[in-house]
């Protein structure tokens, strides 16, 4: 019934990873330590029968197709950014930038329904089909907390959902569009079958992390929230990176959820989760969509590690600090720096 392999298995031809795929039909106490173990191993895991319903998916992804397409003088109108609404190629207030366009939105009901006036024709509909998948994923996210909480023998086993459950909860529903890179379609027309696929691994450092270059849809950094939950269509392009410096492949499937660790979680789990570095690649002949909601704390929450997570073996990795520190700090940056280091304990 379990189908999950938490050893990593190298796909054949493309040199792919595969993450652990956790089927959450599966007894409760099996599923919890299987998380436990791939946030652990890589702050990563895929999750099937997942109890999202896929209309409700679908739908999501029908909006939002449906908005990228519109003409770009349209989709400015849902402009700028920051801290919510259409954005392209810019990330963040701190000059970074890749080939992606995108929708932040915050997952506020009422601030939902406001912006969907300039983001489609049909608002009503928009923001009941948006409101619909934020509830949907914002269940997965807090049974999947809930799970890890178990797993981690944390006697408070609400302790870490508690905060996405919190009406001000600061959490976020990020689109994405990768457009493809016409360029590279055309050349791959008259090459062989394999350049359609670009090299499925890469060192650090190398010329494909480079900002220059086209390839970056959104370029390596860590999610600064609690738990990432992201779906995308089944188009390739997300890149995880492990500790032996290689950029891993993650195998696109639209039937999944993939799940990642954020630097808070990090924090509340004193280390124990890893908040993994990460990025897309936009250079597929097809558009690349995702659908990512970050599960955020309040803003005044301190954020600590529940008791059972810090002995003398074990000492506080972090000071204690808010959601909203930690966002100041966030956007103070730009989007490769490492953050949470400036709340490790001297
Ligand atoms: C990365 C994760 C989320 O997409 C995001 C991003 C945010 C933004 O696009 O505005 C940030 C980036 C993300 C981390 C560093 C800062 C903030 C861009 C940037 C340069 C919405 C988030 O919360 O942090």
């Amino acid at each position: 019934m379990v189908v999950a392999c938490p050893t990593p298995i190298r796909s054949e031809n493309i040199g792919a990873i595969e993450l652990p795929i956790i089927d959450l039909s599966a007894e409760r106490s099996e599923v919890s330590k299987l998380i436990v173990k791939s946030c652990e191993q890589y702050g990563f895991f895929k999750v099937i029968n997942h109890g999202v319903p896929e209309d409700v998916i679908e739908k999501m992804e029908e909006e939002s197709y449906q908005f990228f397409a519109k003409p770009a003088s349209k989709k400015q109108g849902a402009g700028p950014a920051n801290p919510c609404g259409y954005g392209s190629k810019n990330i963040g207030f701190n000059g970074d930038f890749g080939a992606v366009e995108y929708l932040l939105l915050n997952t506020n009901p009422l601030s939902i329904s406001q912006r969907s006036k300039t983001i489609s024709n049909d608002p009503t509909k928009f923001s009941s089909t948006v409101n619909g998948y934020i509830q949907s994923v914002r269940d997965l996210a807090c049974e999947l907390l809930d799970l890890m909480a178990e797993g981690l023998w944390v006697q408070d086993t609400s302790t870490f959902s508690r905060l996405i459950r919190d009406v001000d909860s600061e959490s976020l529903l990020r689109l994405n569009h990768y457009p493809p890179l016409l360029k590279d379609s055309l050349r791959d027309k008259n090459t062989s079958p394999s350049s359609l696929h670009p090299p499925q691994h890469h060192h650090k450092n190398s010329n494909s992390t480079n900002n220059n270059n086209i390839r970056i849809g959104f370029g390596e950094h860590s999610d600064p929230q609690i738990l990432t939950i992201l779906r995308s269509n089944d188009v390739g392009g997300l890149q995880i990176s492990l500790e032996d410096g290689l950029w891993v492949p993650v195998s696109p499937d639209p039937t999944a959820f993939c799940i990642n660790v954020g630097d808070v979680l990090q924090a509340m789990t004193n280390g124990r989760f890893v908040s993994v570095r990460h990025r897309a690649l936009a250079n597929s002949c097809e558009s690349r969509l995702s659908m990512a909601y970050f599960g955020a704390p309040p803003p005044h929450v301190r954020i600590t590690p529940p008791p059972e997570l810090v002995t003398s073996q074990r000492p506080s990795l972090y000071r204690p600090f808010t959601w909203a520190e930690y966002k100041k700090a966030t956007y103070s940056l730009q989007l490769g720096d490492s953050r949470l280091n400036l709340f490790r304990m001297e």
